[in-house]
This record gives C-alpha cells, sequence and structure tokens, in this order.
C-alpha cells in the first residue's frame, strides 16, 4: 500500500471488459491503474439471493462486483434511484413515484454495499464515490467506523431547493451530504443551489474557506465539470469519416444525439425542428435532422411515455414535410458503435444538444471536439445543461421557446464560415483546459488535501 493510501471507487455500474471505453469510465480507470485500488460496482447480473464480491479482474487494480437480488433492482434502481432522485433532481417532482418498500431497498443496498466496502477497505485509502445511486453510502460508512477520506461526485444537476421538500429523505439528506469530506457538483449553478439550500433549509453552517460544517463534520461543495478526452474523440471522428450515401454532400445534416430520456427535452427539439421546416427558405437545400437516440430504462413507466410521443412527433413531422426523396428527420432507436458517433459529428453541420436539464452534457463537448476546426458545424445548446456554463461559443437556446429554436437551427445553417470558426475555437479552449484528466486530477487533489477527520 502507498504511503497516500489507493483508490477506492464506487460507481453504480462496473466495466467488465478488460480495456473499457467510453470517457468516464476510461479516466476513472486509468486513475486506478495509476494509483492501484479497487473500483467497486454492480454486475447487472440479477440474482435471487445477495451475496458478496466477485473479482472481475485483478491487475494493475482490482475490479470488485455485486450482484443485485430481483427486489433490489426493481426498488433501489428501477425504484427509487430512477422513479424518485432522477426526476426529482432534474425538476421534475410531478413524475416522482415514492414507495416505501423501494425506499427501503435504496436504504438496503446502500447499508449492505457499505458492509462490502468495510470487509475490503484500508486506513489510508480514499473513497471517491459516484452518483444519486450512493447518496448516504458514506453516511452508512460512517456508521460502520470509518474515518477515511470520502468524496462524493453528483453527475446530475443538484435539485431546486423547494423540489427537495418532495423527498421523502428530506431530513436524512444534509446529514448523507454532511457524511462526505468532498462534495463534487457540475457547475457553479449547482454548487449555489446546494449552498442556498443548506443555508436556508438546514442546520448546516459556513465556517472558514468556504467549508460547511454540520453536526460534528466538516465538508466542502465544489463545482467540476466533467470533461472528455478531446484527443481520442477528435481522432476517432478524424478516422471514422463516414459516408451517408443517400444524403447528398450539399445536402446540410443537423444532428441529436441522446439517451432516450424526458429530460433530454427531445419532443421540444422534434417541435421546433418541425417549425424550422415551415419557415425555411425553400430556395436552400434540405436540412436533414438524424435523431440518434438508444432506449435506457425502458421498465421505468415515464420512458415508456417518452418513446410513444417521440414516434408520433417524428411520425407526423415527417408526415407534413417529406417529400418522395426526402424524409426530414430519421430517427433511430438503437445505439451506435462509438467510431459512427463520432464520424456522425464530424459530418453535422449543426448538433442539438437541448436538454430540459442536465448535469453537463458531454455530447455537447465531443461534438465540438470532433469539428474540423477549418470548416467547423455549430452547436445549438440549452442553457439548462451544464456544458452551458462553460461553452458560451455555442448558440444559447431556451428550449421550451420553440419558435426561437426554430430560428437559431436556421441561423446555424446561414452562419458564415469566420463566425463558425471563432465560436468554435473559443470552446475548443475549454473543453481542452478542462478535459477528463484535469477533472479526475483536480476532484482526487482537492479530496487529498481535505482535513481528515477522526470518527469520534
Ligand atoms: C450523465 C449526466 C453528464 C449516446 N448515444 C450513443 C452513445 N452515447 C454516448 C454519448 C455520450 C454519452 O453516451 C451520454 O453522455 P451525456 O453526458 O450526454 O448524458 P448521460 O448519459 O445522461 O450522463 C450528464 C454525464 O453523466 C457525465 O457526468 O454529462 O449530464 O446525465 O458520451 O456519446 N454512444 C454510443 N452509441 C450511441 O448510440 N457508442
Amino acid at each position: 500500500m502507498s504511503q497516500q493510501g489507493r483508490l477506492i471507487v464506487v460507481s453504480n455500474r462496473i466495466p467488465t471488459e478488460a480495456a473499457p471505453s467510453g470517457g468516464l469510465v476510461v479516466a476513472l480507470h486509468e486513475a486506478l491503474e495509476s494509483r492501484g485500488g479497487i473500483w467497486i460496482g454492480s454486475s447487472g447480473q440479477v440474482v435471487d439471493e445477495p451475496g458478496g464480491l466477485k473479482t472481475l479482474a485483478d491487475d494493475k487494480y482490482t475490479r470488485l462486483a455485486f450482484d443485485l437480488t430481483k427486489a433490489e433492482h426493481e426498488g433501489f434502481y428501477l425504484g427509487y434511484a430512477n422513479s424518485v432522485l432522477w426526476p426529482l433532481f432534474h425538476h421534475r417532482a410531478d413524475l416522482i413515484d415514492v414507495d416505501q418498500g423501494d425506499r427501503d431497498q435504496y436504504m438496503g443496498v446502500n447499508a449492505r454495499v457499505a458492509q462490502l466496502i468495510a470487509e475490503v477497505i484500508e486506513p489510508n485509502d480514499v473513497l471517491w464515490i459516484h452518483d444519486y445511486h450512493f447518496l448516504p453510502l458514506a453516511a452508512e460508512l460512517r456508521k460502520l467506523g470509518l474515518d477515511n477520506r470520502m468524496g462524493y461526485f453528483l453527475h446530475i444537476p443538484f435539485p431546486n431547493p423547494s423540489d427537495i421538500a418532495a423527498l421523502p429523505d428530506r431530513k436524512q439528506l444534509p446529514h448523507w451530504i454532511a457524511a462526505y469530506d468532498l462534495i463534487g457538483l457540475q457547475t457553479q449553478r449547482d454548487v449555489s443551489a446546494c449552498l442556498e439550500w443548506l443555508r436556508g433549509d438546514t442546520a448546516a453552517e459556513f465556517t472558514l474557506r468556504g467549508r460547511m460544517k454540520l453536526d460534528t463534520r466538516h465538508f466542502e461543495v465544489r463545482s467540476f465539470p466533467i470533461g472528455i478526452d478531446v484527443d481520442a474523440f477528435r481522432d476517432a471522428a478524424e478516422r471514422a469519416d463516414i459516408t451517408i450515401t443517400d444524403l447528398p454532400t450539399n445536402q446540410k445534416l443537423i444532428l441529436g444525439v441522446d439517451r432516450l430520456d424526458y429530460s433530454k427535452g427531445l419532443p421540444n427539439r422534434f417541435e421546433a425542428f418541425g417549425k424550422y421546416l415551415s419557415m425555411r427558405d425553400k430556395n436552400l437545400p434540405h436540412a436533414t435532422m438524424i435523431q440518434v437516440a438508444p432506449p435506457s430504462r425502458e421498465d421505468v413507466e415515464a420512458y415508456k411515455d417518452i418513446r410513444v410521443q417521440l414516434e408520433s412527433m417524428a411520425g407526423s413531422v415527417n408526415g407534413e414535410h417529406a417529400e418522395l426523396d426526402w424524409t426530414p428527420i430519421r430517427y433511430l432507436r438503437r445505439p451506435l458503435p462509438r467510431d459512427v458517433v463520432a464520424g456522425l459529428y464530424r459530418r453535422a453541420d449543426v448538433c442539438l444538444v437541448t436538454p430540459l436539464a442536465d448535469g453537463m452534457n458531454l455530447v455537447a463537448k465531443e461534438y465540438v471536439a470532433a469539428q474540423d476546426g477549418a470548416d467547423p458545424g455549430v452547436l445549438i445548446l440549452s442553457h439548462f445543461a451544464g456544458a452551458a456554463e462553460q461553452l458560451d461559443g455555442a448558440l444559447m437556446v431556451n428550449p421550451y421557446d420553440t419558435v426561437s429554436m426554430a430560428e437559431a437551427i436556421d441561423q446555424a445553417l446561414k452562419m458564415d464560415l469566420h463566425e463558425r470558426r471563432a465560436r468554435w475555437l473559443s470552446m475548443m479552449q475549454v473543453i481542452r483546459e478542462t478535459d477528463i484528466d484535469w477533472w479526475t486530477n483536480s476532484f482526487l487533489r482537492s479530496l487529498q488535501n481535505q482535513p481528515q477527520m477522526r470518527v469520534a
């Protein structure tokens, strides 16, 4: 064991392949390879009886997986995490489905995972816990007497303070948060919301240098906007160089790439594109929209609704505007290989990233990284994506205002090269400065610098 202690990462899903792909997973994999340590997460297998940790890999670092029982998968994952916390944190308190049994499973999985961690952790190890599945995990670990440094990163937005009132655990939430030493959020806006809530609705107090105190615990809340591996993405996009045989080169391509999720604002986007088609200059070449939307969490009711709604909207826009040899919206409800996505980004003249709420949104950054700097495309970005705080070279839109989104599409398609380049250069600079290595290193350095507290 090194002087500094090992890194222990906990996330909902753990990669099962030897050399994982995908930005965040690669960054955590590299951090673990260089420091040594353990990655703990669920295997994705649903089993009859809860078991212990299984070793998936043990090379430069160890990957340990636990299975969920059917009741845990339904209550912890589909129930409390994705039918209460996800909608609430995305400002959709109207969609939450509170069930006491689900809440018990959520607490039960967190307590069980805490026990599993306690079996492998050593005194100097540093824990980095990810996302809304594990909000109470540090509190459960503290109950077991562990005083290791514990950091937490929330990948999704911090909820509106007023929405927290709808959370069954509103009284426990401050104690869950205070059990960490460092809470990382995506944006300054999230930090402000979190501090406003802590100061206004809880017994937490400010102490020196922006740190907070609740009961006997001191902690810090800071923003660490997540980034991407810029060069890896640019290289993949250059290599991919895809040709869409029935899309003539003079035809403009508008692209959307999103998990099929109600937070991503897809109906508003389709509506805006329909409005653009109605107002467009008929002398200009056609603009085709490709929307890639692989389904996710299909067992949660709200996700079935969004799927049905989108299919009907795509059908209606196409029915109204299609021509014999042209379909305006190509809607692909399945995942595409990563290099094909990278090639599509590079071919696209415009990328629409228009969520109603989003922690960061990596698609916005990937699109910028994939552009040819000599002739870059235009990013249309919702104010409500965390990325909007950083990417001021994008055309900013309010996704609720579909007329102005249609106008932004028109503006983007007509934008001259000089303006496109100036906007792209300013965004490239930001995504390079705050890339994925910057994110991992700055979070871990900051966690390492937190004063270690002993459990009383
Ligand atoms: C959460 C937060 C935050 C999408 N379709 C395909 C595909 N993708 C890839 C994209 C991108 C990733 O999935 C999506 O990342 P996002 O950041 O856009 O969104 P979430 O999944 O909601 O992630 C978010 C993120 O965590 C990190 O902190 O930014 O705000 O909600 O990388 O390229 N990849 C492939 N085929 C597809 O069809 N291969």
